[in-house]
């Protein structure tokens, strides 16, 4: 007998044709619906983790990806004061990434009138050296360039939101993002990274802004779905060094969990924040960890004398005249 052509999924409000179905919820969504639940779902964690209030300043962390100008729409949306920092790491990797997602974050503003407030730090414009460039000089430049990158971006963050007197910076990791992380440091036992890890991390420092990460709960596809329902056209390339990244085999594997189990992923980090809220799991570690101030850029660091990026920066600018003459970033992994 012939199959009987499947009646496509309707929303449960509405009945309309669903744009997304969400199997660890139960939950098909046309767009406006779908919108509304995005929206009432990050207030709902805004509230519930106490991330911040409508008369403090946010300070979003643009990257030109989905999440990140999802996150920035949303807290629009919401009618928080969200201004965003795009930071110009100058990689190419012989698809112009840097640029093009600088070119996307200029368009989403320009959609929504162009009155927004967006924070522009071009690294090798204030530092001397793009990414790639400074990894290649510093002693780390036999790695891939991320380590140095992540402590670069750290580091500008707390400065712009320091000098702009922001309270908050949020951040678009997804729940793939975090359940990932969560999944490496588990593997590796990595307490303190585990005792540090959350949705909301209060200032470790006296003028650091606290930092948030307001979509933690929502799946990356739940994402992208978001971005398209709303015209939000974003960078699709992810960043070149990002290939072999051990993130992206453990987002391989926990996708096969989820696919068998829906819900995994989700369960996986809502328990560990509630084995870590309510039965005290590493509280012993936190109040170990002692921090100190670097004396050069006034930023907390875990041991004495200089912080890990006054120090590398400083190798670098010591040696950026042995560069050779490149185009701006023309890098490739
Ligand atoms: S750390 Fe590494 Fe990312 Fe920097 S160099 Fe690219 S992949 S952007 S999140
Ligand atoms: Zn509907
Ligand atoms: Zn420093």
């Amino acid at each position: 007998m012939p199959k009987r052509p499947r009646r496509p999924l309707r929303c449960r409000h509405c009945d309309q044709k669903a744009v997304i179905n969400m199997r660890q919820h139960k939950l098909a969504l046309c767009g406006p619906h779908f919108v509304e639940w995005v929206h009432k779902q990050t207030e709902r964690s805004i509230k519930k983790w106490r991330m911040f209030t409508r008369d403090e300043r946010v300070l979003v962390a643009v990257s030109g990806g989905k999440d990140s100008l999802a996150l920035w729409d949303i807290l629009l949306e919401l009618g928080y004061q969200a201004d965003g920092l795009y930071i110009g790491l100058g990689i190419d990797g012989g698809v112009h990434y840097s640029d093009q997602s600088h070119e996307y974050i200029r368009q989403f503003i320009a959609q929504r009138g162009g009155d927004l407030t967006l924070h522009v730090v071009d690294v090798a414009e204030v530092y001397g050296a793009s990414i790639p460039q400074a990894a290649q000089l510093s002693r780390r430049g036999r790695a891939k360039p991320c380590s140095l990158c992540g402590l670069t971006k750290r580091h500008i963050m707390n400065r712009i939101a320091r000098e702009h007197g922001y309270h908050v910076l949020a951040t678009g990791h997804n729940l793939d993002d975090e359940v990932a992380v969560l999944f490496g440091n588990t593997l590796q036992w990595a307490v303190g990274y585990l005792t540090r890890q959350g949705p909301l991390l209060p200032p470790s420092h006296p003028g650091l802004a606290r930092k948030v990460k307001p979509l933690f709960r929502f799946y990356e596809r739940e994402m992208a779905a978001y971005a398209i329902v709303r015209g939000i056209e974003y960078v699709y390339d992810e960043c070149p060094f990002a290939e072999g990244a051990t993130s992206i085999r453990h987002k391989e594997l926990l996708n096969q969990l989820e696919a068998q189990s829906p819900g995994a992923k989700l369960h996986f980090y809502l328990n560990f924040l509630r084995a870590r809220e309510e039965h005290g799991l590493f509280q012993t570690v936190q109040e170990q960890i002692e921090l100190h101030t670097c004396p050069t850029c006034g930023q907390p660091t875990t041991n004495e004398g200089q912080c890990a990026f006054c120090r590398t920066w400083e190798r670098v600018q010591e040696r950026v005249g042995a560069l050779p003459h490149t185009p701006q970033g023309a890098n490739a992994p």
